[in-house]
Protein backbone atom coordinates (compact mmCIF):
# COMPACT_ATOMS: atom_id res chain seq x y z
CA UNK A 1 0.00 0.00 0.00
CA UNK A 2 1.37 3.53 -0.52
CA UNK A 3 1.38 4.95 2.58
CA UNK A 4 2.93 8.61 2.90
CA UNK A 5 4.78 9.69 5.63
CA UNK A 6 2.93 12.56 7.30
CA UNK A 7 6.01 13.26 10.15
CA UNK A 8 8.97 11.80 10.15
CA UNK A 9 10.27 10.32 13.85
CA UNK A 10 13.42 8.60 15.65
CA UNK A 11 11.21 5.65 16.96
CA UNK A 12 8.20 5.24 14.92
CA UNK A 13 7.29 5.29 11.37
CA UNK A 14 3.72 7.80 11.24
CA UNK A 15 2.02 7.33 7.66
CA UNK A 16 -1.36 8.00 5.72
CA UNK A 17 -3.23 6.28 3.19
CA UNK A 18 -7.09 6.46 1.99
CA UNK A 19 -8.67 7.79 5.85
CA UNK A 20 -6.35 5.76 8.03
CA UNK A 21 -3.59 7.40 9.87
CA UNK A 22 -0.78 3.92 10.90
CA UNK A 23 1.63 4.41 13.28
CA UNK A 24 4.00 1.82 14.06
CA UNK A 25 6.82 1.44 16.83
CA UNK A 26 10.09 1.26 14.60
CA UNK A 27 12.91 -0.55 16.93
CA UNK A 28 12.71 -3.84 16.18
CA UNK A 29 15.74 -4.75 16.89
CA UNK A 30 14.35 -4.82 20.79
CA UNK A 31 11.30 -6.45 19.44
CA UNK A 32 9.92 -2.83 19.47
CA UNK A 33 10.21 -1.95 23.41
CA UNK A 34 9.22 1.61 24.18
CA UNK A 35 11.22 4.03 25.66
CA UNK A 36 10.15 7.60 26.61
CA UNK A 37 11.05 8.96 23.35
CA UNK A 38 8.96 6.26 21.60
CA UNK A 39 6.29 6.84 23.58
CA UNK A 40 6.51 11.05 23.28
CA UNK A 41 6.49 10.29 19.69
CA UNK A 42 3.54 8.14 19.31
CA UNK A 43 1.85 10.40 21.59
CA UNK A 44 2.40 13.64 19.29
CA UNK A 45 1.23 11.45 16.68
CA UNK A 46 -1.79 10.33 17.94
CA UNK A 47 -2.48 13.73 18.38
CA UNK A 48 -1.88 14.80 14.93
CA UNK A 49 -4.33 11.90 13.94
CA UNK A 50 -6.49 12.90 16.02
CA UNK A 51 -7.34 16.79 14.82
CA UNK A 52 -6.46 15.75 11.10
CA UNK A 53 -9.82 15.76 9.19
CA UNK A 54 -8.84 13.29 6.58
CA UNK A 55 -8.03 10.78 9.54
CA UNK A 56 -11.38 8.47 10.70
CA UNK A 57 -9.43 5.02 12.12
CA UNK A 58 -6.09 5.11 13.42
CA UNK A 59 -3.75 1.55 13.25
CA UNK A 60 -0.76 0.97 15.72
CA UNK A 61 1.47 -1.58 15.01
CA UNK A 62 5.42 -2.20 14.90
CA UNK A 63 7.79 -2.93 12.54
CA UNK A 64 9.48 -6.13 11.31
CA UNK A 65 6.54 -8.76 11.46
CA UNK A 66 8.17 -10.33 14.45
CA UNK A 67 6.79 -7.75 17.31
CA UNK A 68 3.90 -5.70 17.91
CA UNK A 69 5.77 -4.31 21.36
CA UNK A 70 7.35 -5.86 23.82
CA UNK A 71 6.68 -3.34 26.30
CA UNK A 72 8.76 -0.81 28.86
CA UNK A 73 12.70 -1.19 27.28
CA UNK A 74 14.24 -2.52 30.47
CA UNK A 75 17.80 -1.17 29.35
CA UNK A 76 16.51 2.34 30.26
CA UNK A 77 14.22 1.83 32.77
CA UNK A 78 15.98 3.33 35.94
CA UNK A 79 15.15 4.35 39.61
CA UNK A 80 11.38 5.24 39.27
CA UNK A 81 10.70 4.55 35.31
CA UNK A 82 11.76 4.69 32.00
CA UNK A 83 14.59 7.17 31.83
CA UNK A 84 14.98 9.28 28.18
CA UNK A 85 17.61 11.31 27.33
CA UNK A 86 16.81 14.21 29.53
CA UNK A 87 17.61 11.59 32.59
CA UNK A 88 13.83 11.98 33.50
CA UNK A 89 12.20 8.82 34.79
CA UNK A 90 9.18 8.17 33.20
CA UNK A 91 5.82 6.68 32.54
CA UNK A 92 4.49 8.16 30.19
CA UNK A 93 2.75 5.08 28.66
CA UNK A 94 -0.02 5.33 30.97
CA UNK A 95 -0.66 8.78 28.99
CA UNK A 96 -1.12 7.31 25.75
CA UNK A 97 -3.42 4.65 26.91
CA UNK A 98 -5.99 7.40 28.08
CA UNK A 99 -4.80 8.95 24.49
CA UNK A 100 -5.89 5.97 22.68
CA UNK A 101 -9.33 5.55 24.62
CA UNK A 102 -10.24 9.40 24.14
CA UNK A 103 -9.50 9.57 20.42
CA UNK A 104 -12.59 10.40 19.44
CA UNK A 105 -11.88 7.45 16.38
CA UNK A 106 -11.67 3.91 16.35
CA UNK A 107 -7.64 2.71 17.18
CA UNK A 108 -6.83 -0.70 15.73
CA UNK A 109 -3.96 -2.70 16.56
CA UNK A 110 -2.60 -4.61 14.16
CA UNK A 111 -0.54 -7.31 16.43
CA UNK A 112 2.76 -9.53 14.28
CA UNK A 113 4.48 -11.22 16.67
CA UNK A 114 4.83 -10.26 20.41
CA UNK A 115 2.43 -7.69 22.17
CA UNK A 116 4.17 -8.55 25.98
CA UNK A 117 4.24 -6.46 29.05
CA UNK A 118 3.35 -3.02 28.70
CA UNK A 119 3.30 -3.64 24.82
CA UNK A 120 0.19 -6.29 25.56
CA UNK A 121 -1.31 -3.28 27.58
CA UNK A 122 -1.25 -0.96 24.64
CA UNK A 123 -3.20 -3.48 22.11
CA UNK A 124 -5.85 -4.41 25.06
CA UNK A 125 -6.98 -0.70 25.15
CA UNK A 126 -7.61 -0.53 21.89
CA UNK A 127 -10.68 -1.09 19.82
CA UNK A 128 -9.93 -3.94 18.28
CA UNK A 129 -7.45 -5.94 17.88
CA UNK A 130 -6.39 -8.07 14.39
CA UNK A 131 -3.72 -10.47 14.89
CA UNK A 132 -1.26 -12.68 12.29
CA UNK A 133 -0.99 -16.24 13.05
CA UNK A 134 1.88 -15.47 14.58
CA UNK A 135 1.22 -13.56 17.27
CA UNK A 136 2.44 -14.10 21.10
CA UNK A 137 0.57 -12.61 23.89
CA UNK A 138 1.19 -12.20 27.53
CA UNK A 139 1.89 -9.94 30.73
CA UNK A 140 5.51 -10.21 32.38
CA UNK A 141 5.29 -7.40 34.87
CA UNK A 142 5.83 -9.94 38.32
CA UNK A 143 8.71 -11.56 36.61
CA UNK A 144 10.28 -8.68 35.75
CA UNK A 145 9.32 -6.24 38.78
CA UNK A 146 6.53 -4.38 37.47
CA UNK A 147 3.09 -4.37 37.03
CA UNK A 148 -0.25 -2.33 35.57
CA UNK A 149 -2.89 -2.09 37.42
CA UNK A 150 -4.94 0.14 35.73
CA UNK A 151 -6.11 -0.89 32.17
CA UNK A 152 -3.85 -3.15 32.22
CA UNK A 153 -5.35 -5.04 34.68
CA UNK A 154 -9.12 -3.70 34.83
CA UNK A 155 -9.98 -3.50 31.54
CA UNK A 156 -8.37 -6.47 30.65
CA UNK A 157 -10.50 -8.15 33.28
CA UNK A 158 -13.98 -6.65 31.62
CA UNK A 159 -12.48 -8.09 28.59
CA UNK A 160 -11.36 -11.92 29.39
CA UNK A 161 -13.22 -12.22 32.50
CA UNK A 162 -11.46 -11.98 36.32
CA UNK A 163 -10.13 -15.52 36.54
CA UNK A 164 -8.22 -15.28 32.92
CA UNK A 165 -7.10 -12.06 33.68
CA UNK A 166 -5.39 -13.20 36.87
CA UNK A 167 -4.11 -16.19 35.33
CA UNK A 168 -2.47 -14.01 32.40
CA UNK A 169 -1.06 -11.64 35.30
CA UNK A 170 0.12 -14.30 37.96
CA UNK A 171 1.60 -16.85 35.72
CA UNK A 172 3.21 -14.54 33.23
CA UNK A 173 2.06 -17.24 30.21
CA UNK A 174 2.29 -16.53 26.51
CA UNK A 175 -0.60 -17.19 24.71
CA UNK A 176 -1.11 -18.01 21.08
CA UNK A 177 -3.14 -16.03 18.61
CA UNK A 178 -5.57 -18.79 18.25
CA UNK A 179 -6.28 -19.26 22.30
CA UNK A 180 -6.32 -14.98 22.02
CA UNK A 181 -8.95 -15.36 19.99
CA UNK A 182 -10.83 -17.88 22.11
CA UNK A 183 -10.47 -15.59 24.61
CA UNK A 184 -12.00 -12.54 23.26
CA UNK A 185 -8.49 -10.65 23.30
CA UNK A 186 -8.43 -10.75 19.24
CA UNK A 187 -11.39 -10.01 16.77
CA UNK A 188 -9.53 -11.77 14.29
CA UNK A 189 -6.72 -13.84 13.19
CA UNK A 190 -5.55 -14.23 9.85
CA UNK A 191 -1.72 -15.56 8.44
CA UNK A 192 0.96 -12.93 8.64
CA UNK A 193 1.45 -12.01 4.54
CA UNK A 194 -2.85 -11.28 4.67
CA UNK A 195 -2.74 -9.08 8.18
CA UNK A 196 -2.48 -5.52 6.92
CA UNK A 197 -4.41 -6.46 4.10
CA UNK A 198 -7.29 -7.45 6.22
CA UNK A 199 -6.37 -4.50 8.36
CA UNK A 200 -7.07 -2.43 5.84
CA UNK A 201 -10.55 -3.84 4.89
CA UNK A 202 -12.15 -3.25 8.42
CA UNK A 203 -10.13 0.00 8.11
CA UNK A 204 -12.59 0.48 5.28
CA UNK A 205 -15.89 -1.12 6.70
CA UNK A 206 -15.43 1.56 9.24
CA UNK A 207 -14.89 4.48 7.07
CA UNK A 208 -18.03 3.75 5.72
CA UNK A 209 -19.72 4.40 8.60
CA UNK A 210 -20.99 7.22 10.68
CA UNK A 211 -18.67 9.34 12.20
CA UNK A 212 -20.66 11.04 15.20
CA UNK A 213 -22.28 7.19 15.60
CA UNK A 214 -18.72 5.94 15.54
CA UNK A 215 -17.27 8.60 18.23
CA UNK A 216 -20.78 8.05 20.31
CA UNK A 217 -20.55 4.59 20.72
CA UNK A 218 -16.77 4.52 21.39
CA UNK A 219 -17.64 7.25 24.59
CA UNK A 220 -20.45 4.89 25.74
CA UNK A 221 -18.28 1.37 25.71
CA UNK A 222 -16.13 3.61 27.26
CA UNK A 223 -17.82 5.22 29.83
CA UNK A 224 -19.09 2.44 32.13
CA UNK A 225 -15.27 1.90 33.18
CA UNK A 226 -13.91 4.87 33.14
CA UNK A 227 -16.27 6.74 35.38
CA UNK A 228 -16.96 10.32 35.83
CA UNK A 229 -14.03 11.34 32.94
CA UNK A 230 -15.86 8.45 30.78
CA UNK A 231 -19.37 10.50 31.52
CA UNK A 232 -17.60 13.69 30.52
CA UNK A 233 -16.67 12.60 27.33
CA UNK A 234 -20.07 11.25 26.75
CA UNK A 235 -21.53 14.73 27.90
CA UNK A 236 -19.03 16.64 25.75
CA UNK A 237 -20.20 14.16 22.52
CA UNK A 238 -23.87 15.39 23.92
CA UNK A 239 -22.62 19.33 24.04
CA UNK A 240 -21.29 18.80 20.46
CA UNK A 241 -24.70 17.68 19.23
CA UNK A 242 -26.39 20.00 21.08
CA UNK A 243 -24.58 22.91 19.47
CA UNK A 244 -25.13 21.55 16.39
CA UNK A 245 -28.76 22.53 16.83
CA UNK A 246 -30.94 25.92 16.08
CA UNK A 247 -32.14 25.52 19.87
CA UNK A 248 -28.47 25.87 21.36
CA UNK A 249 -27.94 28.74 18.37
CA UNK A 250 -30.66 30.88 19.69
CA UNK A 251 -29.17 30.72 22.52
CA UNK A 252 -25.80 32.13 21.60
CA UNK A 253 -27.65 34.74 19.04
CA UNK A 254 -29.92 36.32 21.65
CA UNK A 255 -26.77 36.93 23.86
CA UNK A 256 -25.08 38.49 21.03
CA UNK A 257 -27.77 40.07 19.82
CA UNK A 258 -28.46 41.72 23.38
CA UNK A 259 -31.91 40.04 23.64
CA UNK A 260 -34.24 37.65 25.32
CA UNK A 261 -34.20 33.97 23.89
CA UNK A 262 -36.82 32.84 22.30
CA UNK A 263 -36.96 28.92 22.62
CA UNK A 264 -40.71 29.07 22.54
CA UNK A 265 -40.29 27.18 19.06
CA UNK A 266 -38.29 24.21 20.07
CA UNK A 267 -39.86 21.41 20.82
CA UNK A 268 -40.36 19.62 24.04
CA UNK A 269 -40.34 15.94 23.30
CA UNK A 270 -42.22 13.67 25.49
C1 LIG B 1 9.41 -10.27 23.63
C2 LIG B 1 10.20 -11.52 23.91
C3 LIG B 1 9.28 -12.65 24.41
C4 LIG B 1 10.84 -11.95 22.56
O1 LIG B 1 11.67 -13.07 22.74
P1 LIG B 1 12.72 -13.49 21.59
O2 LIG B 1 13.40 -14.72 22.09
O3 LIG B 1 12.03 -13.55 20.26
O4 LIG B 1 13.76 -12.27 21.44
P2 LIG B 1 14.90 -11.83 22.46
O5 LIG B 1 16.19 -12.46 22.07
O6 LIG B 1 14.48 -11.99 23.86
O7 LIG B 1 14.92 -10.26 22.14
C5 LIG B 1 15.62 -9.73 21.03
C6 LIG B 1 16.37 -8.52 21.51
O8 LIG B 1 15.42 -7.56 21.98
C7 LIG B 1 15.69 -7.21 23.32
C8 LIG B 1 16.39 -8.44 23.89
O9 LIG B 1 17.11 -8.09 25.04
C9 LIG B 1 17.26 -8.85 22.72
O10 LIG B 1 18.39 -8.01 22.66
P3 LIG B 1 19.86 -8.59 22.30
O11 LIG B 1 20.13 -9.72 23.26
O12 LIG B 1 19.74 -9.06 20.88
O13 LIG B 1 20.78 -7.41 22.47
N1 LIG B 1 14.44 -6.94 24.00
C10 LIG B 1 13.26 -7.56 23.87
N2 LIG B 1 12.33 -7.04 24.66
C11 LIG B 1 12.94 -6.04 25.33
C12 LIG B 1 12.49 -5.12 26.31
N3 LIG B 1 11.22 -5.08 26.75
N4 LIG B 1 13.40 -4.24 26.78
C13 LIG B 1 14.67 -4.24 26.34
N5 LIG B 1 15.14 -5.08 25.41
C14 LIG B 1 14.28 -5.99 24.92
C15 LIG B 1 11.34 -11.29 24.95
O14 LIG B 1 12.32 -10.46 24.35
C16 LIG B 1 10.87 -10.68 26.21
O15 LIG B 1 10.34 -11.35 27.07
N6 LIG B 1 11.09 -9.36 26.36
C17 LIG B 1 10.86 -8.64 27.60
C18 LIG B 1 9.37 -8.35 27.78
C19 LIG B 1 9.15 -7.53 29.04
O16 LIG B 1 9.32 -8.03 30.13
N7 LIG B 1 8.77 -6.26 28.91
C20 LIG B 1 8.63 -5.31 29.97
C21 LIG B 1 7.33 -5.52 30.76
S1 LIG B 1 7.01 -4.25 31.97
C22 LIG B 1 6.27 -3.01 31.01
O17 LIG B 1 6.35 -3.03 29.82
C23 LIG B 1 5.53 -1.90 31.66
C24 LIG B 1 4.77 -2.07 32.78
O18 LIG B 1 4.67 -3.28 33.34
C25 LIG B 1 4.12 -1.00 33.39
C26 LIG B 1 4.18 0.24 32.82
C27 LIG B 1 4.94 0.42 31.69
C28 LIG B 1 5.59 -0.63 31.09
Amino acid sequence: YPWETIKEYQEIIFSYYEGIAKISINRPHKRNAFTPLTVKEMSEAMEIARQDERVGVIILTGEGGEAFCSGGDQSVRGHGGYVGEDSVPRLNVLDLQMQIRRIPKPVIAMVAGYAIGGGHVLHVVCDLSIAADNARFGQTGPKVGSFDGGFGASYLARIVGQKKAREIWYLCDQYDAQEALDMGLVNKVVPLDQLEETTIAWCRKILDKSPIALRMLKASFNAELDGQAGIQQLAGDATLLYYLSEEAKEGKDAFLEKRKPDFSKFPKFP
